[in-house]
């Protein structure tokens, strides 16, 4: 399984040391939340973070654009070193072509869809996309709550797998017990904030070693 830090619940006042302590636990893959305030009604992650980000870390790190007009901006994130770029389809009209810039930088193409995207609304994306990240909160926030209908979706997109090449990551108070349930299903990759993760009295290579543990043998 792939163990990915939501950074925008990391304590930005001693970056520094948040990342020796990551760097040093198991982690698989930094996640940049970026948001612009339109798309979603709050303020994350932006390109001085993923700078800051890339400069103290050499594991890959993904960004997730919570923003309008992505394919006018995957380039330039491409450009700042994001190996993964996710971008929702929900806001761009021409997703094909945000997919096409994003592998002519010779980056890993990442779809996002919200609670209430179907796998219908991204069928001509699906055969073209390295990860599918389902979002299992309404995107904006950290700290909600886990949203159970997406399971069955969750599991459509996994038996989709068989007939293409993305791996299912998901995103959105994701527990210790989700990374347990959703890992037994299928799912690859599992985004890690408040619920699973920070803030907690446990040093993270403790929690990553035993979040690893549960993984599917
Ligand atoms: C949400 C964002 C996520 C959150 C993550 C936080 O808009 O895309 O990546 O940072 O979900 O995790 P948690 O466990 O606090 O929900
Ligand atoms: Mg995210």
């Amino acid at each position: 399984i792939l163990l990915c830090p939501s950074m925008m619940c990391a304590d930005f006042s001693k970056l520094e040391s948040e990342m020796t302590y990551l760097n040093k636990a198991n982690v698989d893959v930094y996640h940049v939340d970026v948001m612009d305030g339109v798309f979603v009604p709050n303020f994350a992650l932006g390109i001085e973070d993923l700078k800051a980000i890339k400069k103290l870390t050499d594991k890959p790190v993904d960004v997730h654009l919570m923003i309008s007009h992505p394919n006018q901006y995957v380039e330039q994130f491409a450009d700042l070193g994001a190996d993964i770029i996710y971008f929702h389809p929900e806001t761009d009209p021409f997703p094909i072509s945000t997919i096409n810039k994003i592998k002519n930088k010779g980056k890993k193409v990442g779809v996002a869809v919200n609670p209430e995207t179907s796998l219908a609304y991204i069928k001509e994306l699906l055969p073209l996309c390295d990860y599918l990240l389902i979002m299992t909160v309404v995107p904006g926030f950290a700290g909600q709550k886990y949203l159970e209908f997406v399971n069955e979706k969750i599991k459509d997109a996994i038996k989709l797998t068989t007939q293409f090449n993305f791996e299912v990551m998901v995103d959105g108070a994701i527990s210790a017990e989700k990374v347990h349930e959703l890992s037994t299903l299928g799912v690859r990759g599992f985004i890690l904030g408040t619920s699973a993760l920070f803030n907690k009295e446990e040093n993270y290579s403790d929690l990553i070693d035993k979040l690893k543990n549960t993984e599917v043998q």
